[in-house]
């Protein structure tokens, strides 16, 4: 079997991380030693994504009319822009990561030299876009990024996904990678959840898919040295 890993980070941006994030996940600094390490490594392939809206974007509360437009409490339903029939149940968020902020950059700690490509998401204003890959909208999708077309083209077969949040891009990004064929593992001590609380319901999750959740010292990462 042919092992062409790839590493995947998921937004480590300002806006995830204590301490003026304004959608900050407890601890999201903390993981960069380790995400330093590993894009120390030779992976075939490394990728960092940014979250990345314009201010209009549908899952910023402060888009939608009151009483329902509490951010971390309220969800809205919504449609397919494609398809009105399809619809998707989100949960609102305190405005983050906007185009041009402070809040949108990389951490400027992140080994930013050794990342080979940047993966823009969350432009559309019009959907909820939690995977690097795309929205999760199928009939039809909506938006979809250049991600799986870099890791195909470059012969991966395996994606290593670390960042931000757990339960949120981390989560879609893994079981999307996995949608798309990568053998996929999720590194656990180089990511942080908005809620630690919904990390069991992940995991079923995680099984049903065949993603893996792994030690940062797990025999699969040995063989990336
Ligand atoms: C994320 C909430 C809203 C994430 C992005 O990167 O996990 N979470 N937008
Ligand atoms: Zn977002």
């Amino acid at each position: 079997m042919p092992f062409k890993p790839a590493l995947v980070i998921v937004d480590v941006q300002e806006d995830f991380c204590p301490p003026n994030g304004l959608l900050a996940v407890q601890g999201g600094r903390d993981i960069v030693p380790l995400v330093n390490e590993l894009l120390g490594r030779p992976f075939l392939l490394k990728i960092a994504t940014k979250d990345f809206h314009p201010q209009d974007h549908i899952s910023f509360a402060s888009n939608h009319e009151a009483p329902n437009n509490k951010p971390f409490e309220s969800s809205v339903i919504i449609k397919n822009p494609l398809n009105p029939s399809e619809t998707q149940e989100t949960r609102l968020w305190p405005d983050h990561c906007v185009q041009g902020t402070k809040g949108s950059e990389l951490l400027p700690e992140l080994d930013i030299k050794q990342v080979h490509k940047i993966v823009e998401k969350g432009q559309d204003k019009r959907v909820e876009m939690y995977s690097a890959f795309a929205d999760p909208f199928t009939n039809p999708c909506v938006s979809k990024s250049e991600l799986a077309k870099l890791l195909h083209d470059a012969g991966v077969t395996d994606v290593f996904v670390a960042g931000l949040a757990a339960d949120y891009c981390v989560r879609y990004t893994a079981l999307d990678a996995a949608k798309e064929g990568f053998k996929t593992r999720v590194i656990g001590e180089a990511t942080r959840a908005v809620d630690p609380s919904a990390m069991d319901e992940v995991l079923k999750e995680y099984e049903q898919a065949g993603v893996t959740v792994i030690g940062k010292d797990d025999e699969s990462l040995t063989l990336v040295k």
